[in-house]
């Protein structure tokens, strides 16, 4: 029996189901225990798992009920979509149902009754959850494929997104790219996000309906061209970087953009015969568990990993509560056949009682101190278990001792504060002068420049004397006549020569007059 379940570990990577098992009990010479193994979901049909969504509202046909015709039958428009007939409604839906042989069930667009405005649709599809893809993208259109179209993709549910591939019947007219096919990428560009024209001609509605995302082509790079050589791709989605992200998705929208023209311009005559229509989305791939599951489930209406290695979240992509005593990572695919588990342990399972609360994957024996500490903490951290944060970084209080965001940059003002340390509020030290939390603001009666400065001159205390004007705190400008911090001196009775001949004075008149009588005025007050 153990040995069955050995001898299934080792033949079971030779087939194409590679890595799909995450743990094995196995005999060796210290008697059975478990082994792990970098493991991964079966791929799936992921259309049964996927939440759509049609855009702009009201492109849907069939409300109002509208006629429509074909390619082949352009004078014979006696079709008729009614979305509030069963029979004659085409709802998203039909792109996802399985079909009965030979009968195809179908989204439609409405017609092209408003052209030459564009006739623009978005169809998105969302899982909830990182799938890497792992065969072509199939669109299936009924009625002719579009001559414009684009594929985008989201790596974050909907947030951010990108393209993925253009179509179009003329690439450089519609997105000014040259057009591309995949089979000419090679090992380096394998990750190039390209324009084709390979599924935008027109050949018959009826004889070319699909349009890829070719998957198998892309691997094919690394593995040959029957995908025999998948240990080649393995390795090369390990160590090229973007290469595994590249085919991981969230979600994926196709933007259509004109539908099939069936010849080379748009009758304006008969709109009727221009829309989309989409049977079929065949999107395969698996679920993303990091290489630490080989089951995904759906629950609770998203898919989510069964993880191992004592891993948790929905990718298996953080370490479980107590198993944190080095930092969580991804299996490898390496080395092969078998992988890396690089499983989640327990503390106080490799090192002693070692805690590093996830923040290091390593501990080190210190001989003369006698104590097992952990070795280069990370995520700012520092202390024998990473349990403190590093100068320059204090306590987020909203985080656990095990969070990667636990350790706050104290972010000191460099020139208002004493040093870049601050207290356990991330309050920092400031220098005379200085204050706020960051000691990047002045206290009253400071004014700043490269710091904070006691105030020169203001509105209040330390007013400009002799009609000086108050220059940002920083000093008084002085009238002609006058100088010194507060302007408060006359220039004659400092140098008599600034009375009579000096350049400035000659200047103007009424500025000396009115200076003499500023100087005089003290005088009078007194009297
Ligand atoms: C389709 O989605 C794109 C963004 O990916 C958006 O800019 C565009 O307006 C959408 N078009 C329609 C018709 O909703
Ligand atoms: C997405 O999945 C997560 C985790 O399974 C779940 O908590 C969340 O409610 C789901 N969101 C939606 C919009 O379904
Ligand atoms: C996970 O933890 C359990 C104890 O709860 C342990 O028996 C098992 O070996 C651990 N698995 C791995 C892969 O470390
Ligand atoms: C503090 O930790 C929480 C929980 O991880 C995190 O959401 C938050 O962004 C962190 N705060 C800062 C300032 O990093
Ligand atoms: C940090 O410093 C600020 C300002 O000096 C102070 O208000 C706060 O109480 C200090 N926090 C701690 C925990 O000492
Ligand atoms: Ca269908």
């Amino acid at each position: 029996m153990l040995y069955l379940a050995a001898l299934l570990v080792h033949c079971v990577p030779l087939a194409m189901g590679q890595y799909d098992i995450c743990k094995s009990w196995v005999t060796t010479d210290d008697g059975p225990s478990w082994e792990f193994y970098a493991c991964q979901p079966k791929a799936m049909r992921m259309k049964d798992y996927v939440t759509v969504r049609v855009d702009p509202a009201g492109i849907t046909c069939g409300d109002p009920p509208e006629r429509f015709c074909t390619h082949e039958n352009p004078y014979l428009c006696s079709d008729e979509c009614d979305a509030s007939n069963p029979d004659l409604a085409h709802p998203p839906k039909l792109m996802f149902d399985s079909e009965d042989e030979g009968l195809a069930t179908y989204w439609q667009s409405v017609t092209w009754r408003r052209y030459p405005e564009p006739l623009l649709a978005n169809i998105t599809l969302s899982w909830n959850k990182s799938i890497e893809l792992t065969d072509d993208i199939v669109i299936t259109f009924e009625y002719g494929r579009p001559t414009i179209m684009m594929l985008e993709k989201s790596l974050d549910n909907g947030r951010t997104w990108h393209p993925y591939q253009y179509y179009a019947d003329d690439c450089m007219e519609a997105f000014s790219m040259p057009a591309r096919r995949v089979r000419d990428l090679s090992t380096t560009s394998a990750n190039r996000v390209l324009c084709t024209e390979e599924y935008s001609r027109w050949a018959g509605s009826k004889k070319e309906k699909t349009v890829r995302f070719e998957v198998r082509d892309r691997f094919a790079i690394f593995a040959g061209p029957d995908l025999k050589n998948m240990d080649n791709l393995y390795t090369r989605l390990e160590s090229a970087k973007g290469l595994k992200d590249f085919f991981t998705v969230t979600d994926l929208r196709m933007r259509l953009l004109r539908p099939a023209l069936g010849g080379t311009y748009v009758q304006r005559e008969n709109l009727y015969k221009y829309f989309y229509a989409v049977s079929n989305i065949e999107v395969t791939g698996r679920c993303k568990c990091n290489l630490h599951a080989n089951l995904c489930t759906f629950k609770e209406g998203s898919l989510q990993c069964e993880c191992e290695h004592n891993t948790t979240g929905q990718d298996c992509g953080k370490c479980k509560k107590n198993f944190r005593s080095r930092s969580w990572r991804a299996g490898s695919y390496l080395p092969l056949p078998n992988g890396s588990p690089n499983a989640c342990a327990a503390a106080g399972s490799a090192f002693g009682n070692c805690e590093c609360y996830g923040h290091s994957n390593r501990c080190s024996y210190i001989d003369f101190l006698n104590v097992v500490t952990c070795v280069s903490c990370k995520h700012n951290t520092r202390g024998q278990h990473c349990q403190h944060c590093r100068l320059g970084f204090y306590r987020n209080s909203s985080a656990e001792l095990d969070d990667e965001n636990v350790c706050i940059e104290c972010n000191c003002n460099q020139i208002g504060s004493m040093h870049d340390r601050c207290n356990e509020t991330g309050y920092c030290e400031c220098r005379e002068g200085a204050t706020g939390p960051k000691c990047d603001d002045c206290l009253p009666n400071y004014y700043w420049r490269q710091g904070c400065f006691p105030n020169v001159c203001d509105d209040e205390l330390l007013l400009c004397q002799n009609g000086g004007t108050c220059y940002q705190n920083q000093r008084c400008i002085c009238p002609v006549g006058f100088k010194g911090v507060l302007c408060q001196q006359s220039r004659c009775e400092v140098d008599k020569k600034d009375c009579d001949g000096a350049p400035g004075a000659r200047g103007s008149l009424a500025a000396l007059a009115l200076a003499m009588l500023a100087l005089q005025l003290p005088g009078w007050v007194d009297l």
